[in-house]
């Protein structure tokens, strides 16, 4: 049985430097980790890959060949993808015995609530090498700042949900930024709770472009709400603390911590011990010293 999972979300959301830290977090603790690069508009890796869709197909020369712009070609490589999953699963098969999968998808989000070439490819995968994937959707958090982008992101989230079919957590990301973008009309539990959306509608009614849709968007929220499905969690990439919670959420929904692999309490206890050596290039003082401090004061279990 094999784990992993599948890293999904907007373009820039922040997926190829999720998967850069997630993968250096779960190599400290203990676990041997395949990164699957499946965009092919990712220009530099910052992680080391296991398999390189570019290998099999590149947009540049689909753009080219068929006079596509980056969203039809996008959509014609996932196409050649599914029709070549044979390359895919022959790539995977050294990795499938004992590393953890993390799968780097593009951006493009109609693939992951309109068409089903993405689904098809992780429905073939998880059957004929028995893998067990739950999908990490990545919405930066800045969303949260303007109340009708925070609706767009949470109808996004519902229908990649219902389209995929997952075990599915849907992360904001970049939670680091958030006090940047000013104050946030609500405290952050409202939107990542998804309680009680009609507390929106006053802030939507402030933005004069909103009035012409205001019925609409109060039936969107209402579709949101009946459905009870979305809720989010919080993510920056650089915190350890946030990295191992998130970990922790992970492991419960594609069963990891179900599979009888041992020590994995031993895992969680390493992640205080080791040294973090993903990008520090932002703030790298501010941010040692606070993982320092959090370390010291709050270990994680
Ligand atoms: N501050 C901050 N920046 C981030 C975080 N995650 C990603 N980024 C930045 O967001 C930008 C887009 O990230 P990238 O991983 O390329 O997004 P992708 O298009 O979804 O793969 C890059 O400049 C990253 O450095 C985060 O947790 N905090
Ligand atoms: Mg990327």
């Amino acid at each position: 049985m094999v784990f992993g999972q599948v890293v999904i979300g907007p373009p820039g959301s922040g997926k190829t430097t999720y998967c850069n830290g997630m993968s250096q977090f779960l190599k400290l603790i203990g676990r041997k980790v395949a990164v699957i690069n499946l965009d092919p508009a990712n220009d530099a890796l910052p992680y080391e890959c296991a398999v390189n869709i570019e290998d099999l197909i590149k947009l540049e020369d689909v753009m080219n060949e068929h006079s596509l712009g980056p969203n039809g070609g996008l959509v014609y490589c996932m196409d050649y993808l599914q029709k070549n999953i044979d390359w895919l699963e022959s790539k995977l098969m050294p990795f499938i015995k004992d590393h953890y999968l993390l799968f780097d998808f593009p951006g493009q989000v109609e693939l992951f609530s309109v068409h089903t070439n993405v689904r098809n490819i992780i429905n073939k995968l998880m059957k004929k090498l028995d893998l067990r994937l739950t999908a990490i959707h990545l919405v930066d958090a800045h969303l949260c700042s303007d109340p009708g982008k925070y609706v767009s992101a949470l109808l996004l989230s519902l229908s990649t949900m219902i389209h995929l079919e997952l075990p599915h957590i849907n992360v904001l990301s970049k939670i680091d930024l958030i006090e940047s973008y000013g104050k946030l009309a609500f405290n952050l539990d409202f939107y990542t709770d998804v309680q009680d959306l009609s507390y929106l509608q006053y802030h939507l009614d402030q933005d004069p472009r909103h009035a012409k849709y205001r019925k609409l968007t109060k039936e969107l929220c209402e579709v949101v709400e009946d459905y009870g499905l979305v809720n989010f969690t919080t993510l920056d990439i650089q915190d350890k603390e946030s990295v191992a919670n998130l970990v922790k959420l992970i492991d419960k929904s594609n069963g990891y911590i179900f599979a009888g692999i041992e020590g994995s309490a031993v895992e969680y206890s390493k992640i205080a011990a080791g040294p973090l050596d993903w990008d520090y290039y932002r703030y790298p003082f501010f941010l040692l010293s606070m993982i320092s401090f959090k370390l010291i004061f709050y270990p994680v279990n």
